[in-house]
């Protein structure tokens, strides 16, 4: 049993005897905060799995929403049991039973995730910029020294808000045109982090959703080396996971507008590397492309690329998230299940 299961245990064996014996509805809401509420049994464990090995977190995710269906099952059956009673004379509406209260909401994990990542930016000195999901051509492919015929348009294609080059209208596939925007805006040094939502037209899968988000870096100034790409990355990843067991993967890869291209893979938290349906059973998760930011797309900003350097990576937030809770499908993100949602 592990940490988050510990902290319930005590709440699972008494929820339903303690729920069961209650004599009216504002007892009910007691009972509904003790179990649920702020310091209660289930915040208590949710709080807990962040310290737990990143293959124990799934389990003691589903530990916590598993008790809370209990909760809620039982708290609904009691106040369907108590209902006759409540109102006047043995029915009716009884205006002095306490109200059922309103659940307060959180942030989507994706947005704290996000929020999260910006903090940890900022801290390294950057801005947070931010562009259009409806984008064109210019700024999602040919700036980014992918020309009409280029064959890395076919990796991304998208939904076409207006079709026909060059005016060529889409979702944007990427975060990357926000580097253009950027740099077409400003003068350098850069130094900044775009995330927001993307769009490709893909089939959903396990980690793979037509909708998602990534966080564009984009560092520009002189004398930038590889050395600083892989060392910020490397920080933000130890900050982001806080897990001495995750490995970090660079493999050389190619994007247009940046030379030399790389992938950053992590190691799979589901099976340890040694394969499954989460990472196609190739052990490591893809968490984004990075590079050294081409010439030709200074050239295409007007920066001069004799003049300056820079580094670019784009991450998926959901691949993030994943990774981090431990969780194996990517469509629980978007299907709006509040159980899944209020464990985070
Ligand atoms: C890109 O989108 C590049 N723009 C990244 C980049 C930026 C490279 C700057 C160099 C410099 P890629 O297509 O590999 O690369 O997507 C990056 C990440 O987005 C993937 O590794 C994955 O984490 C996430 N991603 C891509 N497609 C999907 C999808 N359909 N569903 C969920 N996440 C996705």
């Amino acid at each position: 049993m592990n940490r988050a299961e510990e902290i319930l245990e005590p709440g699972r064996a008494a929820a339903p005897g303690a729920i069961a014996r209650a004599a009216s509805t504002a007892e009910l809401e007691e009972l509904r905060r003790q179990f649920l509420g702020k310091g209660g049994y289930a915040a208590r464990a949710t709080e807990a799995i962040k310290d737990l090995e990143p293959p124990e977190r799934a389990t003691a995710g589903r530990a916590v929403s598993e008790f809370k269906e209990l909760v809620e099952r039982s708290l609904e059956d009691r106040a369907a049991a108590l209902e006759p009673e409540s109102g006047a004379g043995g029915g009716g509406l009884d205006l002095t039973g306490g109200g059922h209260g309103v659940r307060r909401g959180h942030l989507h994990l994706v947005t704290q995730i996000q929020r999260e990542l910006e903090d940890i930016f900022i801290g390294l000195g950057y801005r947070v910029a931010e562009g259009p999901e409806v984008e064109d051509d210019w700024h999602n492919f040919e700036a980014l020294n992918i020309p009409p015929a280029h064959p890395a348009r076919s990796m991304q294609d998208t939904l076409y808000v207006r079709l026909g080059e060059p005016e060529q209208v889409v979702l944007r596939t990427h975060t990357s045109p926000v580097q253009i925007r950027t740099m077409e805006a400003n003068e350098p040094p850069i130094y900044v982090v775009a995330p927001g939502r993307t769009y490709r037209n893909e089939t959903l899968d396990a980690r793979h959703s037509p909708v998602f988000h990534q966080i564009e870096c984009l560092a520009v100034d002189r004398g930038i080396t590889l050395a600083d790409l892989f060392g910020t990355i490397e920080t933000f990843v130890k900050q982001l996971f806080d897990d001495e067991s995750l490995r970090t993967r660079f493999r050389s890869d190619f994007f247009p507008y940046t030379e030399p291209s790389a992938e950053l893979a992590v190691s799979c938290i589901f099976c340890h590397g040694s394969g499954c349906r989460v990472c196609s059973q190739s052990g490591w998760i893809e968490l984004g492309g990075c590079g050294m930011v081409d010439p030709n797309v200074f050239v295409a900003v007007g920066y001069d690329p004799e003049e300056w350097q820079g580094f670019a990576f784009g991450f998926g937030l959901e691949r993030i998230a994943m990774i981090r809770y431990g969780i194996d499908e990517i469509r629980t993100f978007f299907d709006g299940d509040i159980r899944f949602l209020a464990q985070y």
